[in-house]
């Protein structure tokens, strides 16, 4: 699987994490690492999923740059030069997602320009990705049914609900799904939360619809298709420095360690 790894910088952290982070150099710049799938929908992020349960790490990439993701990921970056040296990848602390819940960032291309919050999606796969999630309720349902579930129990999340409140804002138009796809679906089959099975079909659907039929609404590549913005935004990203290629292995991959 190829994704764009999308990085976040950090604006405020959340008090849990300050005793981690105070242990950094004072120049330490470090970013959540999003992998997806979907680079042209970055405008519409409203918030950063980490599993509340998952233990990440953070990694020293080069001078003051950090990297908070998953060790497993961490390791793939280090034999794919995204780490300086061959296959090594220096941890210089750990933290819990629990930890970092709430910490304000700064997502690239987003219309919430004052930043997006981190916030718990128990859905998210420790050995996916980086383990680091960047949503988009308007076109990932996925997305959607976590952040309806938070914003409905906050304190049962332990978060404020503000934080999940943020505005949903159309980028995509479909001709099937108008320009909400994922609200859209959620609603129309009833989804009853983020654990619903249903979801995983839901996805597939969002999916193909937006890359075969989808428009651009908004943006640099305003009216392209979904098809021909992806690339273009992505090399955006690549290029300002904000995001690079992540590739992960395919199907069974037996690990020698450990
Ligand atoms: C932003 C985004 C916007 C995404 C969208 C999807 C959609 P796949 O096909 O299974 O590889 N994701 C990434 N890592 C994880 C993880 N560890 N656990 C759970 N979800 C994860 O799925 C890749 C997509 O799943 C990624 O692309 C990411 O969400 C999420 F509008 O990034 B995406 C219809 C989907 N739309």
């Amino acid at each position: 699987q190829q994704y764009t790894a999308i990085k976040i910088p950090v604006l405020e952290w959340a008090d849990g994490a300050k005793s981690v982070i105070n242990a950094l150099p004072a120049t330490a710049k470090v970013y959540f690492v999003a992998a997806t799938l979907r680079p042209e929908t970055m405008y519409g992020q409203t918030c950063c999923f980490v599993g509340p349960n998952i233990t990440y790490g953070i990694f020293h990439v080069s001078d003051d740059d950090y990297f908070l993701i998953s060790s497993r990921s961490a390791r793939n970056m280090a034999f794919q030069n995204i780490f300086p040296e061959w296959g090594v990848f220096p941890q210089v602390a750990e933290v819990s997602g629990k930890q970092v819940i709430g910490t304000l960032v700064e997502a690239p291309l987003s219309f919430h320009k004052t930043g997006i919050r981190i916030l718990p999606m128990e859905t998210v796969t420790e050995t996916k990705g980086t383990g680091i999630v960047t949503s988009v309720p308007s076109d990932s349902p996925d997305d959607y049914a976590t952040v309806t579930d938070l914003t409905n129990k906050p304190d049962y999340y332990g978060i404020r609900k503000e934080w999940a409140e943020l505005e949903v804002v159309p980028i995509i138009e479909t001709p099937a799904y108008g320009n909400l796809i994922a609200p859209t679906l959620v609603q129309k089959h009833k989804v009853r939360s983020a654990k619903d099975p249903k979801l995983a079909e839901l996805k597939d659907i969002a999916y193909k619809e937006g890359f075969y039929n989808g428009t651009m609404l908004v943006g640099e590549f305003k009216g392209k298709s979904v098809q021909e913005a992806k690339i273009l935004v992505k090399n955006i990203l690549i290029n300002s420095g904000q995001a690079f290629e992540y590739a992960e292995p395919d199907g069974l991959v037996i690990s020698r360690s450990r």
